[in-house]
């Protein structure tokens, strides 16, 4: 049997809110993606993540769903939703929707029903809880700062929200909830989307009983990811869901897991095809080795961790199972600031570097809206400027603690995922060509110097860089099914690793720092002609002598040879 399509594919991700507006409301919408299809035909990518365009009361920017079935109008209709799936496919682009089932909005009618009373038939479908000594069930804290319960007034009972109150947790040990969450994905697939990714979807099984967190102050609240992260039942319900979505279909329905807290060996048993669960996920162990105490705890970026975790996580799932790879999403900074150097003197080379590194990998690789072309984090001076809930939820606990506006605009402003929510940045004009109208959120100054239209015709640019990383994956088997092994490197800085598939081997070289440095190969490595660089095009055979200039990437294929792995 083939490869699934997506073994050699490279997915784009779509934010919506912030990826082009049609209709001069400032907010980003589906005509607006309809309207720069050709933008990522061009750009070469075979699929488009859509982040929640459903109706939704924008709590969590769409990752709050009242209405699975329906467009929200801030984004358009349901006809252009139509429009935008059938266009797409007419450009060879298939459509991964997202989907939000490990909670709902608060004003889903399943959840209405629910708060009704103790005795409604839906109120099963959510985890309720009695008071605990006047106060809630567990200790517990939210993702987004408090508890993750609230106490409903009306019924007297408090229940769980893992985010936002206004995202209330599913409770998918009814099978009732799982029956109607595979009856929505299939009524998806009816409507001709090619697959799903699936929100915290490793989050659905929850220990029985919903032990307290250890260790935690009366009164306190506590991270209780033991209690919810790959719980008990969860490859029981993936497989269920599986088989549920997938039944009477011969075209394989991609499911990405987004899977926060997810190892290595679970990852493995969640992607093993033999096991009918899920066919990749996003696991958070590279985007969190800035991390201190939590995210707003930022501590120096270790090069050698953060290439150690992508290397375990490529060796884990060679064999048996398959690899998503991404440094951005709508969640996390944006990479070039983050992973790279966003000063102008080495923006593009940092952008491209990492471009390399990363789609030198085995596995499906993402690339998120805007990273084609280096966007950066954005310049934040005021608190009032963000949007997230989860940032003002943080800058609020900050100021309860004592920070002042800008001591704790400072704890936040690296990890905001407004960073990565700033609008699409279009043309050099200050509204980036993404609205006519007030953007909803501040488009980065850098605009004049950072956009698609600066770069499209530039062949040294970050976007001509991507575009051919991408048409290099669809035109060697062993960048999309080659096994991987390290390149031994003292230098945390200098990456180096080899893919090889039969006669073919690519050997992938980067230095991520500015620091000119040198790389010295085993004998075996070396002997492949240049194929693609992140500086000028030039002839060049790999000797044993790697002489790396700052933010130095490339490429080196080698065929014909019998190479033992
Ligand atoms: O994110 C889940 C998740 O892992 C987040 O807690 C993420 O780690 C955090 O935002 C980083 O600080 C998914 C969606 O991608 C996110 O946009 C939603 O807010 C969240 O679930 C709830 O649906």
């Amino acid at each position: 049997m083939s490869a699934p399509w997506w073994r050699d594919a490279v997915i784009y991700q779509v934010y919506p809110r912030s990826f082009a507006d049609s209709n001069g409301d400032g907010v980003g919408d589906l005509g607006g993606v309809i309207q720069h299809l050709d933008h990522l035909a061009d750009l070469g990518i075979d699929a488009l993540w859509l982040s929640p365009v459903y109706r939704s009361p924008q709590a969590d920017n769409g990752y709050d769903i009242s209405d699975y079935d329906d467009v929200d109008p801030l984004f358009g209709t349901s006809s252009q939703l139509d429009e935008l799936i059938a266009s797409a496919h007419a450009r060879g682009i298939r459509i991964i929707m997202d989907i939000v089932v490990n909670h709902t909005s608060d004003e889903h009618p399943w959840f209405v029903a629910a708060r009704s009373s103790r005795t409604d038939p839906k109120r099963d479908w959510y985890w309720w809880r009695d008071p605990r000594d006047g106060a809630e069930p567990t200790n517990w804290a939210s993702f987004f700062g408090g508890s993750a319960w609230t106490l409903d007034p009306g019924t007297g009972q408090y229940y769980l929200h893992l985010f936002d109150r206004k995202q209330p947790d599913l409770n998918w040990e009814n099978p009732e909830v799982r029956a109607a969450v595979a009856a929505l994905m299939r009524r998806w697939l009816e409507r001709g989307v090619d697959g799903f990714r699936m929100d915290v979807i490793n989050f659905v099984s929850k220990v029985p009983g919903l032990p307290d967190v250890p260790g935690v102050a009366p009164g306190g609240t506590g991270f209780a990811g033991a209690s919810f992260m790959n719980g008990p039942r969860i490859h029981e319900f993936l497989h269920e869901l599986r088989q549920a979505v997938q039944a009477g279909r011969d075209e394989p329905v991609l499911i990405v897991g987004e899977m926060p807290g997810v190892t290595m060996d679970e990852a493995v048993l969640y992607t093993d095809p033999a096991r009918a669960e899920v066919d990749m996920v996003f696991q958070f162990d590279h985007v969190a080795v800035d991390h201190g105490e939590d995210k707003w705890d930022a501590i120096d970026l270790d090069l050698g961790e953060l290439r150690r975790g992508l290397y375990d996580w490529q060796r884990a799932l060679d064999r048996t199972g398959w690899n998503s790879l991404y440094w951005s999403n709508h969640d996390q900074p944006r990479a070039v600031s983050r992973f790279g150097d966003d000063h102008p003197d080495w923006w593009r080379r940092s952008a491209t570097a990492l471009a390399t590194v990363l789609h030198g990998m085995r596995g499906t690789p993402f690339v998120y809206q805007g990273e084609e072309i280096g966007m950066t984090d954005f310049p934040w001076t005021a608190p009032h400027e963000l949007r997230d809930v989860e940032s003002i939820n943080q800058l609020s606990l900050f100021a309860s603690a004592g920070l002042s506006a800008d001591q704790a605009l400072d704890r936040v402003r690296h990890s905001a995922r407004d960073n990565a929510r700033t609008p699409m940045q279009w043309a050099p004009h200050p509204a980036g060509g993404f609205t006519d109208g007030s953007p909803w959120i501040a488009v980065n100054p850098n605009v004049d110097w950072i956009s698609v239209e600066r770069q499209r015709d530039d062949p040294e640019s970050v976007l001509a860089h991507y575009r051919r990383l991408i048409e290099l994956r669809h035109r060697l088997p062993v960048l999309s099914q080659g096994d991987f092994a390290e390149i031994p490197s003292d230098d945390p800085a200098v990456w180096a690793y080899a893919r090889t598939l039969g006669d073919s081997r690519l050997v992938v070289i980067a230095n991520l720092g500015r620091e000119p440095r040198v790389l010295e190969l085993e004998p075996r490595w070396a002997g492949g002609e240049l194929l693609l660089a992140n500086g000028p095009a030039r002839a060049e055979r790999l000797g044993r002598l790697v002489e790396l200039d700052g933010w130095d990437a490339r490429l080196y294929l080698r065929r014909g040879g019998t190479f033992a792995s």
